[in-house]
């Protein structure tokens, strides 16, 4: 699996078919893409203009999608990849993953109601777990894994089959993973760090920490290697054996992160970001987790 990924997520329509196509050209081998960024469509179009145009070719490129909330119920996980491939223009995915351990009424894309829930009782994991390990067995995706999940839930799932092959969680210098990214070394299972750049294009709430981008520390390390701040961090990611996917629809910072694959942090750089852990979340998920919710925001990371 590449290293580095172009992350998808808020990409603007009419932006992410030009951002994945100029991705593609610049060198990037790796999309991220999940059904609910209502998007797949664009970055189809933006793969299959690159592999007309000669910058890539299937077999090269790596694509992630992602299964919906809506969608856990195991009849309801080959219509969704199908749909995915659709839109992606694809016939098979490179990885799929559950995209968070939340379940939702087939067709409710965000709850406005405890209607809208299912509760885990209802849609079980270890259920959608065996429909996804059918869609590798029907050659639908190469390899299958899930996302927002710890070590817990990994064991569980992997006591009703295989153990998920990646897990993707939120992973920067504030959030650093520790525990999760050990079981996954020991476990063989690939770390994939999204909000690297700690997502710094969203509205947060208020008492949110400051943007990573401006913190000192990164910002020194930058200023030290001739390096951007964002390069900076997706060196760091890296350099931990993670993989990494920062969005961007800006062709001059699409090439700028690409640029961090020449990043060599030191022994000293990585001991100084090692302090920065403080367990902290830009997506705290509590959209899901609030007072109509039967779901905890504490517990939905395990
Ligand atoms: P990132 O940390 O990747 O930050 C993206 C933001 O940073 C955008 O606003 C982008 O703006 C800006 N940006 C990108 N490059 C630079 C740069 N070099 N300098 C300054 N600003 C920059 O956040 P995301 O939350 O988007 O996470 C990345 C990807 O991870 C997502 O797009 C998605 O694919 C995945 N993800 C998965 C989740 C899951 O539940 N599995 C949850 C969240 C994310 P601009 O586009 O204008 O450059
Ligand atoms: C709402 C989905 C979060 C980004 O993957």
């Amino acid at each position: 699996m590449p290293a580095l990924g172009l992350g998808t997520w808020l990409a603007d329509p009419g932006k992410v078919h030009q951002a994945a196509r100029h991705a593609l050209e610049a060198g990037y081998l790796h999309i991220d893409c999940a059904a609910i960024y209502g998007n797949e469509e664009e970055v189809g179009q933006g793969i299959a203009e690159a592999i007309e145009a000669g910058d890539i070719t299937r077999d090269e490129l790596f694509v992630t999608s992602k299964l919906w909330n809506d969608s856990h119920k195991p009849e309801h996980v080959r219509p969704a990849i199908e749909k995915t491939l659709d839109d992606l223009g694809l016939e098979q995915l490179d990885l799929y993953l559950i995209h968070w351990p939340i379940a939702f009424r087939h067709g409710v894309e965000f709850p406005q109601s405890r209607e809208d829930y299912l509760t885990l009782e209802e849609a079980p994991l270890e259920e959608t777990w065996k429909a996804m390990m059918e869609l590798k067995e029907a050659g639908l995706t190469k390899h299958i894994g899930v996302s927002n999940m710890g070590p817990e839930r990994l064991q569980a799932l992997a006591e009703v089959g295989e153990m998920p092959a990646v897990v993707q969680v939120e992973c920067h210098p504030h959030l650093q993973q520790r525990e999760l990214l050990d079981f996954c070394n020991e476990h063989d299972i690939l770390l994939t760090a999204y909000s690297p750049l700690g997502s710094p294009g969203r509205q947060h709430k208020a008492g949110d920490e400051p943007p990573l981008l401006d913190h000192p520390t990164i910002t020194s390390i930058a200023d030290e290697l001739d390096a951007t701040s964002a390069q900076v961090l997706i060196a760091w990611a890296m350099a931990r054996d993670t993989v990494v996917i920062p969005k961007s629809t800006n062709p001059g910072r699409i090439e700028e992160n690409f640029g961090a694959l020449d990043v060599e942090l030191t022994d000293e750089h990585m001991a100084e970001i090692a302090k920065l852990d403080k367990g902290y979340r830009y997506l705290d998920g509590e959209f899901f987790a609030d007072e109509k919710s039967p779901y905890e925001a504490s517990k939905i990371w395990v």
